[in-house]
């Protein structure tokens, strides 16, 4: 990864290499810890803008209420520190990182009770999630083996750090088998969401993607809704199986890193014609000049630098 210079720290500005924490830190052993991905782009007209900010920082710190931890800053001073980053790092377009976590002090399981709560945020450039032939081409995905958790064994509402166990090992599963990404299925087998993206699908023009109840409530896939049904497209939350992948005309992912990806196939099995539909195109389209801030009727999504 490409390092920054300086990573904020509890209020600190701390030189990159310098930020670190101690090996006790409860989160590092347990998991139970919140954050956050969220990007910064360069504006068309000059300066840079952060995509949601304030819905991404209230995501953080609702994960917190989630997990019983107290969150130790509030939302706007939260905010203030994601753009304290950007602009001590000099960085115009980049990725944030903010992860609240439970530090050292006692172990154990209930010390989440007692250790002090912290909160970092790193800023770095980050390109194409998916690689740019993703953005441009479209992925290849399988089904994983992995099932997304149940509702009540991890809260999806929650971005929660042990809750990534699950997609790294389908993650990591999708590319040994030489895929660029793997869906995952709900506990009852209805498709649920890549590892790191939420899915949509398009059939006869209309569009489809997962209700919130199983998986991440993305702030991309919210954007995203809005900008479809401001274009005149009709998009249902509705369950949805592999099989009606597979038949849909057209298939793409959300998330912050992985913006709107085409998914050009679903095991082995071409979605569309194997390549990006027409909705998916202009939708991303828009959505890449809204991010560069090139239609005023979103820019209330951008927080100038
Ligand atoms: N589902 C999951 C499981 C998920 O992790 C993300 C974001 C989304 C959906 C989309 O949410 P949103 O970013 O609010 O639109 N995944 C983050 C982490 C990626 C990583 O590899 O780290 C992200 O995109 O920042």
């Amino acid at each position: 990864m490409e390092k920054a210079q300086y990573i904020w720290m509890n209020g600190n500005l701390v030189p990159w290499d310098e930020a670190k924490v101690h090996v006790l830190t409860h989160t590092l052993h347990y998991g139970l810890g919140a954050f956050e991905g969220i990007r910064c782009y360069k504006l068309d007209a000059g300066g840079s803008a952060v995509f949601r900010l304030r819905e991404h920082l209230q995501r953080l710190w609702q994960s917190c209420r989630i997990l019983a931890i107290d969150c130790p800053y509030s939302v706007d001073e939260m905010i203030e520190a994601c753009l304290q980053t950007i602009r001590a790092n000099e960085l115009e377009q980049c990725y944030l990182r903010p992860l609240a976590y439970v530090a050292d002090g006692e172990m154990g399981l209930a010390a989440t009770m007692d250790n002090p709560v912290r909160l970092m945020v790193a800023a770095w450039p980050w390109g194409a999630y998916l690689g740019q032939d993703g953005l441009d081409k479209g992925i290849r995905v399988h089904t994983s083996s992995f099932q997304r958790y149940h509702v009540n064994t991890l809260m999806t509402k929650a971005k929660a750090c042990g809750h990534y166990v699950n997609s790294i090992l389908a993650s990591v599963e999708a590319r040994r088998a030489g895929y660029d990404e793997a869906l995952m299925l709900d506990v009852d087998g209805y498709a649920a969401e890549g590892c790191g993206e939420n899915l949509f699908i398009v059939r006869d023009g209309r569009v489809k993607t997962t209700p919130i109840a199983t998986v991440l409530e993305g702030i991309t896939r919210s954007a995203v809704m809005e900008i479809l049904r401001d274009q005149g497209v009709e998009v249902v939350e509705e369950r949805y199986t592999r099989d009606e992948v597979y038949i849909a005309d057209e298939a793409f992912m959300t998330g912050t890193a992985a913006e709107v990806t085409p998914v050009r196939s679903l095991d082995d099995r071409d979605v569309g014609g194997g390549k990006p539909g027409p909705v998916t195109k202009k939708l991303q389209e828009a959505f890449f000049e809204i991010i560069r801030g090139k239609h005023p009727a979103y820019s209330r999504w951008l927080s100038r630098v």
